[in-house]
């Protein structure tokens, strides 16, 4: 596989490969943690895998290892260090905590994002991989862990709320209130990893599993997960999977007669379509 930078960044990169696109943190000497410009730029990154026809999955990786110690990290969630006293401040001045307007790109784009965790995945960091729809974890390296609760901080939507969907109300209780280390194998068994995988062969599983899915069929894949997010998004899940059902329905034959008949200025002739049960 031949991967190729789709754009220069400062604190992520950025390849595509097949119909793959790779998103990476890139500041592995602070285990990974995103300042505004780290989100700034994951935003960019994902619209652009979203709005290019030729992707189908995107993976979601922390580049590593750390030059310091040589460990590993997926994201290790906001830099304390750019935190103020309302948000995360950027180079503007600005407080801001826009790591959730990238979760919810994650979680509404109509394509598949794989969390590939090669090590640490901690606080908002954590919350990102939940928010995706998989998860490949390193055998040796990955750790889960949430410290919203050591550092007064609590993503209360798809990190919390979500998390408890899939591993159940108390293990999700007992990841925020006791913040303990959990390794790849645990969080597999808990429901919250998809596979565990040696470290070596972490990005080329990730590529593989990619390519499975990109055999499959696009408007499936979409509906799928549309149709799977539907009952945890409320009126937004309802609309985004309705929009895709409305750009089914202006496919057919009866929507173009509609179209074509006020286009035309006369009344729709619907007699030739079938009120199919
Ligand atoms: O919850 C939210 C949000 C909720 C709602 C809305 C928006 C939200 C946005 C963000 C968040 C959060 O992410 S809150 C949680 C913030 N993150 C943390 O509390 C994790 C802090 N880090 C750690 O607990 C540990 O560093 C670690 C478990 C990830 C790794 O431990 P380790 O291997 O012992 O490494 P360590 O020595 O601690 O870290 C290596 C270097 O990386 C240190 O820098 P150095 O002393 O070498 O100069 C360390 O300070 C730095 N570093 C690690 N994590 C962060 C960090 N620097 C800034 N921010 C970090 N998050």
């Amino acid at each position: 596989m031949e991967w190729i930078t789709a754009k220069e960044y400062e604190d992520i990169t950025y390849k595509k490969c097949n119909g793959v696109a790779r998103i990476a943190f890139n500041r592995p000497e602070v285990r990974n943690a995103f300042r505004p410009k780290t989100t700034a730029e994951l935003y960019d990154a994902f619209y652009d895998a979203q709005e290019d026809t030729s992707i189908g999955v995107v993976l979601l990786s922390g580049e590593g290892p750390s030059p310091k110690d040589g460990k590993w990290a997926f994201c290790s969630g906001g830099d304390q260090k750019a935190r103020g006293h309302q948000g995360y401040v950027g180079d503007d001045g600005y407080h801001r905590l826009n790591i959730l307007e990238v979760q919810r790109l994650i979680r509404f784009m109509p394509k598949v994002v794989i969390a590939v965790v090669p090590g640490w995945a901690v606080g908002g960091g954590h919350s990102l991989h939940v928010v995706c729809d998989l998860t490949l974890a390193s055998k040796e390296h990955a750790i889960f862990k949430q410290t919203d609760a050591d550092v007064t901080s609590f993503d209360g939507g798809y990190g919390s709320a979500y998390l408890a969907k899939m591993v159940g109300q108390k293990k999700a209780r007992e990841i925020f209130f006791l913040g303990r280390n959990y390794s790849a194998q645990e969080a597999f068994e808990m429901g919250m990893v998809n596979a565990v995988i040696p470290h070596d062969e972490l990005e080329d599983t990730a590529y593989q599993w990619a390519q499975e899915i990109l055999q499959k069929s696009p408007t499936s894949i979409k509906m799928l997960k549309f149709a799977m997010n539907l009952t945890d998004d409320g009126m937004v899940g309802q609309q985004v999977f309705a929009g895709e059902a409305t750009r089914l329905a202006y496919m057919t034959e009866e929507a173009k007669e509609g179209r074509n008949a006020f286009l035309e200025k006369r009344k729709p002739d619907f007699s030739k379509i079938k009120w199919i049960p």
